[in-house]
Parts: C-alpha cells; structure tokens; sequence
C-alpha cells in the first residue's frame, strides 16, 4: 500500500513537470464595485482575456467590493506594490492633483462622444502623473452620465436640496453639495445601501448604474436625468510589476487593455438606458430636471470649471483647450 502510493505521488509529479508553464504569476487587482457591475464584469473578461492569451502564464485575480482594500486604499496599495493592479474611480484622487478630477468639471462632457474625447486630451497628462507613482496606466471606463437622486421629496430647485444629507463620493461631488446647501458626507459606492437604509443620506449624485446596485427604489422615489458628468475608472499596474513581465506577456496585457477600454465604452452606453427602465419598473420617477433646476446646477458648475481651473493652472487649460478643438 505504502509502495503504491509512492508510484502514484512520483507519477503525479511526473505529469505536472511535463506540462507547459502553468499560473507562473498572480496579480492581485482590487476594485471597488460590485461583482454584477459592468464596469467590474469588464475587469473579470479583462483577466481571462490575459490569462487565456498567456496560457496561464499570468493569472489576475479580481477582488471586487472593495473586497481587498477599501475605495480610497486601492492607488496606494498599488504604487506601494501591495496589489499589483488596481481600478478607481479617478476622481477620489482629485486632491493629489487636478487632472484626476478633470472628468468630474461638471457639463464639459455630458455624453459617451465627449467623454472619449476629453478622455484623449487628457490621458497623456494622467499617464505621466501615474508615471510619477510608478504605476502604468492600462485602460479606463466611463460611468453613465450623472443624475440626481432624491429620497420623498420633489427638487423643482436647488432650494429644495437645502439641508438634505447629500453624499458625496469625492471632493467634486461634495463641493456640489456645499453649493447647494446640503450637508455632504462622503460615502463610497460599497457603503451606498446602508447609508440609505439608515438615513444617512438623503439626496446624491451619480449614475443609473450605482442607483441599480443597491437597489436605490426601495427607498428613493426620484431620479433626475442631469446628464452632469461622466467620471470614469481608471485601471492600472505596478511598474515594477509590469516590468517583470517578459515580452509577450506585456504585449498580452496591453492587448487585452486596449480591447477591455473598447468593450467597457461599449457596456457603459448600452447600460445606460437599461437602469433607468429599470427605475421606472419599480415605481421610481425618473424625468429630466426642471430648467430651473437645469441653470441653477449649470452656474454651479461654471463656478467649479473655474475652480479646477484655478487649481490645475496653465496645464489644465491646455488640456481643456486640446479637447476643445477635438
Ligand atoms: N458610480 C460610482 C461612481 C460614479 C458612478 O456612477 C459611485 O456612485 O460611487
């Protein structure tokens, strides 16, 4: 019995030894969205594209939900080489610079046609400053664009956002709150549903894809089509990382970028309409905003055009210029 195992053990090995190179290299990427979400079944096609394409060779693991490090975590984790790839949503790095928040600079890109385009004037400038962090850019996906949501109340004007809890998921979306006269309090997308569940927050803004995640009828009644802003996430690699990789592998992962930066636009615009259908099936309200309420948040977003223009000076000027001759 003793001896039978044996053979079958050094058989074992055998077979294994003469396969070819199988899962040489996991990577670990951490994202922040749901696992039903486009934006992370994306990464998950993304991660079978490059596995598929290396024979294994490299394995990405997606841990989705902010599973792995939380929203605001992710970019550091990555450039500190505790995950080797990540995807955020670009703008909750604002802060660290201006051009991170350039997608959020409300009604500039309002569509999935301008949002490419801003998108292209801007990555040669997004590129450099991961370059800065030693991280590499891979690919990057637009949300739908962004509407408001609201609890019970009607908002005719932005009077009636005055006093409610506004969440924001950003130094963006806050500044809208602050405008507004809303109390804002940051939440991020993975803590959304309770946050509505208990109150904490009231009214907000983002996409239908969000709205759809948690569930948002079973305690919002309304759902204003600003068509505001399209934030986007950014996807990303270690450059040590990437740099260990050999040739081909590289040339797989960059392939697979590129096809994965198509397939997201793609999802994104064919999701769009299907969440606010979706609304409407379980008894949300979902129209366009008053034109009062319309030129109310327009002249707070020429307020926070100039902001960021103040804050990103001559290079982001230059950046919106090249989107403007696009
Ligand atoms: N959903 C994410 C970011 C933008 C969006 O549409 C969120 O609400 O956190």
């Amino acid at each position: 019995m003793k001896f039978m195992t044996c053979t079958a053990f050094g058989l074992a090995a055998v077979v294994v030894s003469a396969m070819p190179s199988l899962a040489q290299t996991k990577w670990n990427l951490p994202s922040a969205y749901p696992p039903s979400n486009y934006q992370t079944e994306n990464l998950v096609q993304f991660a079978k594209d490059v596995s598929d394409a290396t024979g294994g060779g490299l394995e990405i693991i997606v841990h989705s939900n902010a599973s792995l490090f939380k929203a605001p975590e992710i970019k550091r984790a990555v450039m500190t080489g505790q995950a080797q790839m990540g995807e955020v949503l670009m703008s909750i790095h604002e802060n660290e610079d201006p051009i991170y928040g350039i997608d959020i600079v409300p009604f500039i890109a309002t569509g999935f046609d301008e949002s490419v385009k801003l998108w292209e004037a801007a990555k040669p400038a997004v590129e450099k400053k991961l370059e800065s962090q030693r991280m590499k850019l891979l690919f990057s996906v637009p949300w739908p664009p962004q509407g408001l949501y609201s609890s019970t109340a009607e908002v005719k004007t932005i009077d009636d956002l005055e006093g409610q809890k506004w969440r924001a998921y950003n130094v963006g979306t806050a500044r809208i709150g602050e405008a507004v006269g809303a109390q804002a309090v940051t939440v991020q997308a993975a803590d959304m549903a309770q946050a509505l569940a208990t109150g904490v927050v009231t009214a907000w803004m983002s996409s239908g894809s969000t709205g759809y995640d948690i569930k948002v009828w079973e305690s919002q009644k309304h759902f204003y089509d600003v068509q505001a802003w399209l934030p986007r996430n950014i996807v990303f690699v270690n450059q040590a990382a990437f740099d260990a990789l050999d040739a081909p592998t590289q040339e797989a992962v960059l392939k697979a970028a590129a096809a994965a930066e198509a397939r997201g636009l793609e999802l994104a615009k064919e999701k769009t309409n299907f969440y606010l259908t979706e609304f409407k099936a379980h008894g949300m309200i979902v129209e366009p905003p008053t034109p009062e309420l319309q030129t109310e948040l327009k002249k707070i977003g020429e307020g926070l055009v100039n902001d960021w223009l103040e804050r990103a000076g001559a290079a982001g000027q230059e950046v919106l210029d090249t989107y403007k001759k696009m």
